[in-house]
């Protein structure tokens, strides 16, 4: 058996914890373990100080290798500062992007090998060589793909400024409205190997409460990935990251409105749309909190069902994983 689960970063990661921790306490109905291959989002990435700083997978990767920091979320535990600071003392931009001492270890390596020729997926599978995350980490892509956002500048000639994604969340706090979002690089990209075959030949596809703009969406926008799970036999099934109207943690308010989604459990299942139309799952969940949210939903043709869906612990999340397979088993 088998399940493959398209992820961003701090959401993915945590939910995939919870998947974890059901499969190794025996939570999930059948007898077998099932494999868990991740295929996780890298139009976070960004090139700094000549490092390839790649944020979803390796919050992913540290997060299930235990090596990640619990209270930001992202980044090493215990981690220390001195190349930063350096780094400012000499006045090097970007300084609102903090790459920590023990983190960089990971983009030298990652960079180095790049710089070799090998391609990021094979990268990630030597990183996670280390951190054994008991999971295939997958890139969507070997590709160069990057999110940027463009922001409101009055001083611009088109009234619009673009910057990086991770500009828009880490220096401007996401607190400027998104007006549009340009995926650089995704047309010309193609899934990374074992991508598209990890959904054709899963027994479910999940969709966690990723962002499903920047997170879910950029990876469902690599030609060729949206039509394998289209095409694929297996269930997709998605948890909702929106709860009572507003996004627990992030920025996905923000991306939702930049492309005129509205900011509930039922847009985004409307916006992820049914597999028996033109869409991608077959079934959601929406927190409980939204349980009127059910039938909206369902007329769209997608199976509902509400649950508690706030990822308070692994057994919660547990519990969260083992109601998204139950809705498609
Ligand atoms: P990022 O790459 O670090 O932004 O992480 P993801 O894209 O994987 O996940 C971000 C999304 O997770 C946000 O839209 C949050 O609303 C959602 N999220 C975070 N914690 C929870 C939770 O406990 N429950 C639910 N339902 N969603 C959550
Ligand atoms: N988030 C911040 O708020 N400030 C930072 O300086 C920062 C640096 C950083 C470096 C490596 C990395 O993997 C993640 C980092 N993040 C930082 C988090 C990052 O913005 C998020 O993980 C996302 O890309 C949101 O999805
Ligand atoms: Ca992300």
């Amino acid at each position: 058996r088998s399940l493959t689960v398209l992820s961003g970063g701090m959401g993915g990661a945590r939910f995939l914890q919870g998947l974890l921790h059901a499969i190794r306490t025996d939570k999930l109905a059948g007898a077998d373990r099932p494999d868990v291959t991740v295929v996780a989002n890298t139009a976070d990435d960004i090139w700094v100080h000549g490092l390839k700083v790649c944020p979803d997978l390796d919050t992913v990767m540290y997060t299930l290798g235990d090596g990640i920091d619990l209270e930001r979320g992202w980044g090493r535990r215990d981690e220390t500062w001195s190349a930063r600071d350096e780094l400012a003392a000499y006045g090097v931009e970007p300084t609102w992007f903090g790459l920590g001492d023990r983190d960089i270890a990971t983009h030298l390596v990652r960079t180095q090998m790049l710089d070799a020729g090998y391609p990021l997926s094979a990268v990630t599978e030597a990183l996670c060589r280390r951190w054994q995350p008991g999971v295939r980490l997958l890139p969507m892509s070997d590709d160069r793909v990057e999110t940027h956002v463009a922001v409101t500048d009055p001083t611009a000639p088109s009234g619009l400024r673009v910057v990086h994604f991770q500009e828009y969340w880490v220096r401007l706090r996401a607190d400027v409205p998104a007006e549009r979002l340009v995926f650089v690089g995704m047309d010309e990209a193609s899934p990374a190997p074992g991508v598209v075959e990890a959904i054709m030949e899963a027994d479910v596809v999940l969709l966690p409460p990723s962002n499903p703009v920047v997170s879910v969406g950029t990876i469902l926008g690599v030609p060729g990935i949206r039509d394998a799970l289209r095409a694929t036999t297996a269930p997709v099934v998605g948890l909702s990251p929106i709860v009572g109207g507003h996004h627990v943690r992030g920025m996905a308010e923000q991306m939702l409105t930049a492309i005129d989604v509205e900011v509930s459990a039922a847009g985004v299942a409307g916006h992820y749309g049914a597999r028996s139309g033109d869409g991608v799952v077959d079934g959601w969940l929406v927190d409980s909190s939204d349980a009127a949210l059910v039938p909206q939903v369902e007329a769209l043709g997608i199976a509902c069902r509400a649950v508690p869906l706030m990822m308070t612990d692994p057994d919660a999340t547990a519990a969260m994983a083992v109601a998204a397979l139950e809705l498609v088993g």
